[in-house]
């Protein structure tokens, strides 16, 4: 067993948690959520996340090299807002839906580029599609038909970004994702 070239590769990416009294907030619209749209596969509550910047399968020492990068990011910390929800895809069947980001977009895309920017300096491919901070709540199945009327989201209120987290993502019957790693948000020195 074992020695199959890449075996060992870790399955990472950057991300914002939600805080979790936010995160139950939300459980019980997703519930219902996947009561009323079964074409959708809704996120557990647990999983829900901001996504700064998917990593793919790297080598443990690219992601070691990344990691001693992303120490160095120096950004001060922001407010984040989530208002409202948004999709991707199709108007009727929408591939992705997700929670929009009233506040803090701009924070989010700063820390993106600055994550961008410490990949490319351990040579991973640049990121081709343009960054859209959203938090995805589910993802249409195969066939998922139509999206029918879906309950407003609850309001949550707005947090402080202290930090942001690389994740491990373990694939299987369910997605887990293991926090691997916390970088704290800070000023810097001026
Ligand atoms: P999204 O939900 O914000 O669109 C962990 O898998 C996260 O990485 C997902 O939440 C997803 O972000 C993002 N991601 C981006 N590209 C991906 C890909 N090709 N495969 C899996 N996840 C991807």
């Amino acid at each position: 067993m074992g020695g199959s070239v890449g075996g060992d590769r870790v399955r990472a990416f950057l991300g914002l948690p939600l805080p979790e009294d936010r995160r139950a907030r939300l459980a019980a619209h997703v519930e219902e959520c996947s009561r009323l749209a079964p074409g959708y596969r809704w996120v557990p509550p647990p999983n829900l996340h901001l996504t700064l910047r998917f990593l793919g399968s790297l080598e443990p020492e690219i992601l070691e090299r990344l990691s001693g990068r992303l120490e160095e990011v120096r950004q001060p910390p922001f407010e984040l807002e989530l208002d409202g929800r948004g999709t991707f895809g199709p108007r009727t069947s929408p591939r992705v839906i997700w929670l929009r980001v009233k506040r803090g977009a701009e924070g989010c895309a700063t820390l993106a580029a600055a994550i961008e920017a410490a990949s490319a300096d351990v040579g991973l491919e640049a990121e081709p599609r343009r960054f859209r901070p959203h938090v995805t709540l589910a993802r249409a199945r195969a066939e998922p038909g139509r999206l029918p009327e879906l309950p407003e989201p609850p309001a949550l209120e707005p947090w402080l970004v202290d930090g942001f987290v690389l994740y491990q993502s373990l694939l299987g019957r369910e997605v887990i994702y293991r926090e691997l790693r916390r970088y704290p948000l800070d000023a810097g020195e001026i």
